[in-house]
């Protein structure tokens, strides 16, 4: 049994470097320059099947472009198409006969050239995809999860760069993570370099207060797709929602407190550094949130039926 926020991964075929292989063939050398620098850029994508059958993976362009943007930053260049990689995701899927999924496309450099300053190896490309559950657990999902704050920072964005989806970032992740779990919580709340309150270690964060929403911007958070579409749908519903950089104690005194991500989707946060949020079950803002979202992505909305794509 994999830990919360972890998913033993299967599939029957993987698509690396423009063709698709078996699931173990899809191998890479251990001189891999990504493995020893963390340079790489990845993605993670949700398919869902519809009221009618048809499986749509959710806000697919935006993720890819993302993850172009993501190479751009680190000054990658992907050796194909945004196009190409789009309808890669989508056979792969297919191949696969998943109806609902995750998806991870990862761009990475391979073997050839070792040393922090190799830069002539070539530019590999893969997209795996499995069948993950919920990301904090079921339980999660239904009545909250606690968070700890962390002891370890988010990154300054002058050290590492929040906008890419960069694969060495994730160490701060990880430690948080882990640090957040051994503790006995469920995930944990990076503060920024000035003490506000940045993102969890794989998710955003959303404070309701008196009816207003407030999220961190994205200086020091990564500018999450799950974020964008939750900031859309709070506004559709005449909620306002801020951008605005909050210390932890806002966190501690809101209403309500949910976490966004691909993986996490729409997750109630009941409990915060061991003081309950609000009544310490999810309220209104985050049910409503979580229904509209949920049906978005099932193709239930027509006013987001452009954010799904069609395998
Ligand atoms: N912040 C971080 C640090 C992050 O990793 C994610 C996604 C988000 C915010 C939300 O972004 P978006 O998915 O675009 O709404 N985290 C991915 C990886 C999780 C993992 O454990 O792997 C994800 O949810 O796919």
């Amino acid at each position: 049994m994999a830990e919360t926020g972890a998913s033993k991964v299967q599939s029957d075929r993987i698509w690396l470097d423009g063709q698709l292989v078996a699931f173990g063939e899809a191998r890479v050398h251990v001189l891999t320059h990504s493995l020893h620098y963390g340079y790489g850029v990845f993605e993670g994508m949700r398919c869902y099947q519809g009221d009618d059958g048809r499986s749509a993976i959710f806000r697919a362009r935006e993720h890819i472009r993302r993850l172009f943007e993501s190479a751009h930053i680190l000054e990658i260049a992907i050796p194909f198409a945004l196009e190409e990689i789009l309808k890669a995701c989508a056979d792969t899927v297919r191949v696969n006969n998943f109806k609902e999924c995750y998806i991870r496309p990862i761009v990475f450099l391979g073997e050839g050239e070792m040393g922090v300053a190799a830069r002539h190896n070539k530019v590999r490309v893969s997209i795996a995809a499995w069948p993950w559950g919920a990301y904090l657990g079921e339980e999660g999902v239904q009545r909250g999860v606690r968070l700890k704050t962390s002891s370890f920072i988010r990154f300054h964005h002058n050290s590492l760069m929040p906008h890419a989806k960069a694969t060495g970032h994730y160490i701060n992740s990880v430690l948080a993570v882990h640090e957040a779990q051994r503790g006995g919580y469920d995930e944990a709340m990076l503060l920024d370099v000035d003490g506000f309150v940045a993102e969890g270690s794989g998710e955003n964060l959303f404070v309701v207060r008196d009816g207003v929403v407030t999220t961190p911007p994205s200086t020091s958070s990564l500018m999450g797709i799950t974020r964008d579409s939750v900031m859309a749908i709070l506004r559709d519903q005449g909620i306002a929602v801020l951008e605005q950089r909050f210390p932890r104690d806002l966190v501690y005194i809101a209403d309500e407190v949910f976490m966004t991500g691909t993986a996490a989707e729409v997750t109630p946060v009941r409990e915060v550094d061991d003081r309950r949020v609000g009544d310490g079950t999810p309220g209104p803002v985050t049910r409503k949130v979580q229904e509209v979202f949920g049906a978005a992505l099932r193709g239930r909305e027509p006013r987001y039926q452009q954010w799904l794509y069609y395998i």
